[in-house]
């Protein structure tokens, strides 16, 4: 779980595929220009480099792009402090070049480096190219050719730094919240209109660490960085723990974006309860372009006896193609819907078509943030069987509400 936070800090810079394509382009037209043998990028990583792009004259290249080498051997970090400079025609020269073990190995005859300077001054890597053999004839004007594209590649790779800068911020964020026990999960009871009796909980998100903002926005950040399907299932893991004990019949209902259903392993994090008692709700908040995988994921999740519910129904993208498309198992009534429903006529005439569909489809409808008598009252009359919301009782820890 959440394996992608804890290895945040010594990830390299995620380069955007046009920006490596370009890079390649730009390696391979200065290598060929200079007659080397092997040009690359490399980026400091701590006391690594990492060789982010290569390019190389034969197929058994001493250096291929993914490669780590320390910081410590290697010309790079000599070149960086001045203590070699950034033109070698001819290494045997330099009792320092000599010195460093790689001028043999390879061999390097002949070695040009430039640092990639960003904006801010910070050194992103070097891009350097080499020959096996010493090379007299190169002089300042192949530097400078050299320091020309190096501008032009430190000024492509800046704007995927500074994504990667506020990546990194995200996810220590929202590690850091991980870390402090968040997210911590509450539970909304779901009741019988008719009756008032409980017939399951929804798991709902609370953070409690800083910055204070609603649960949704905290996914939303999670999501942005790649992490938002593991936070998901964090929930849905706690969720489960915390309710092993939750009297049968009782139903879980356990929120599950599309994204999640089809890119993680939703049924693992989801065993360990009665499959029969688990409602996954399926929350979305960008358009759905295809229903195919997610009613693959579901297929499965279903055969297992778990049923899909539609969350927030009637709200933003939670549209009737939803409603059509996956023939849920319930429909949650959104909260927008159900305000002041015994006052405005539309909303009730919209409530009415719903319990219409709900009858004749067979499927369950659920009411949810009913915050007062009227409006509990009128959905109840027009057929709703389950609602929730504050007048039901709030998202809460599991033993308050048996309390
Ligand atoms: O999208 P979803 O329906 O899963 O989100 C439910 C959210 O609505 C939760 O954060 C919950 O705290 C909140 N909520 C639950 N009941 C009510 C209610 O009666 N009124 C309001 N305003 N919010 C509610
Ligand atoms: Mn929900």
């Amino acid at each position: 779980m959440l394996t992608h936070v804890s290895h945040w800090s010594l990830a390299p810079t995620v380069i955007s595929p046009h920006i490596a394509e370009n890079i390649d382009r730009i390696l391979h037209a200065i290598r060929l220009h200079l007659h080397m043998d092997v040009a690359f990028v490399a980026e400091f990583l701590g006391s690594n480099r990492i060789f982010r792009n290569v390019d190389c004259a034969d197929r058994n290249a001493p250096l291929k792009a993914g490669d780590i080498i320390p910081l410590a051997s290697g010309y790079c970090r000599h070149v960086v402090s001045g203590a070699l400079p950034e033109l070698i025609a001819d290494t045997r020269k330099l009792e320092l070049a000599r010195s460093i073990p790689e001028t043999a190995s390879i061999p390097i005859g002949a070695h040009l480096s430039v640092p990639i300077k960003l904006e801010d001054g910070r050194i992103f890597g070097t891009f350097c190219c080499f020959s096996h053999r010493p090379r007299p004839e190169l002089g300042q004007r192949d530097l400078d050719l050299l320091r020309t594209f190096g501008h032009v590649l430190a000024a492509d790779i800046a704007a995927d730094v500074k994504v990667d800068i506020e990546r990194r911020a995200s996810l220590k964020k929202i590690s850091g919240a991980i870390a402090k026990g968040d997210p911590q999960v509450v539970f909304q009871p779901i009741r019988q209109l008719a009756g008032r009796s409980l017939v399951g909980v929804e798991c709902l998100a609370r953070f409690t660490t800083g910055p204070h903002r609603p649960p949704d926005q905290w996914f939303a950040e999670a999501h942005e960085v790649a992490i938002g399907s593991e936070l998901e299932l964090l929930v849905a893991q706690k969720a489960i723990n915390a309710c092993s004990n939750l009297p049968a019949p009782l139903s879980i209902s356990i929120n599950v974006s599309p994204d999640t259903l089809t890119s993680a392993p939703v049924a693992e994090a989801l065993s360990g309860f009665h499959p029969g008692r688990i409602v996954i709700e399926i929350t979305e908040h960008v358009p759905i372009a295809d229903y195919g995988p997610i009613l693959q994921a579901l297929a499965p999740l279903r055969a297992r006896g778990m049923r899909v519910a539609i969350d927030d129904a009637g709200a933003g993208y939670s549209s009737m193609r939803h409603i059509l498309d996956m023939q849920p198992d319930i429909i949650k009534f959104d909260i927008s819907l159900t305000r002041d429903v015994h006052r405005d006529p539309v909303r009730r005439a919209m409530a009415a078509a719903l319990g219409e569909f709900a009858r004749r489809t067979n499927t369950v409808l659920v009411a949810e943030g009913i915050e007062n008598e009227g409006e509990f009252e009128t959905l109840r009359d027009l057929g709703f069987q389950y609602g929730q919301g504050y007048l039901l009782g709030r998202p809460q820890p599991l033993q308050e509400l048996f309390y």
